[in-house]
């Protein structure tokens, strides 16, 4: 495409369980008809008013959790004191990384998790 695709939406509040688990997400809200990236882990950039942050994006249903409804979930790296609920962002998707998994354990994914920011850090530079 020549630039990375974007995904715009206003941040919604999800399962609340990724502060808890150190990786605090922003849920984008995306109108239909959005095109969504295929399912799976990607590093991008997370757009909050102007402001350009390195994030990991988790697109799918969280099969860890046996969650149903699809996602567009963006952490921003090392920001895990951010509170963007209602607020209009942007996401950027640079590189996949992998599929959305399920883990025998949830400290299973959370390894994989951290292997997933450094991959991100890496490509994003
Ligand atoms: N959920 C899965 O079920 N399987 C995964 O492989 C998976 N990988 C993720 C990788 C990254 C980098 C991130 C940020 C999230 C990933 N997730 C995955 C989604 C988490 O399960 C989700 O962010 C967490 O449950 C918090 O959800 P909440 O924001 O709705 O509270």
């Amino acid at each position: 495409l020549g630039r990375p695709h974007r995904v715009e939406g206003v941040v919604v509040r999800g399962a609340q369980r990724g502060r808890e688990m150190g990786y605090p997400t922003a849920n984008v809200e995306t109108l239909p008809h959005t095109a969504i990236p295929a399912d799976g882990v990607y590093a991008g950039w997370l757009v909050v008013e102007g402001e350009s942050m390195p994030a990991a994006i988790s697109v799918g249903t969280n099969p860890q959790f046996e969650g149903t409804e699809r996602t567009v979930e963006a952490y921003a790296i090392d920001r895990v004191d951010l509170d963007l609920y209602g607020l209009h962002v942007a996401v950027d998707f640079l590189a996949y990384i992998r599929g959305q998994e399920r883990f025998d354990t949830l400290e299973g994914l959370l390894e994989r998790m951290a292997e997933d920011v450094r991959v991100a850090k890496e490509l994003l530079g």
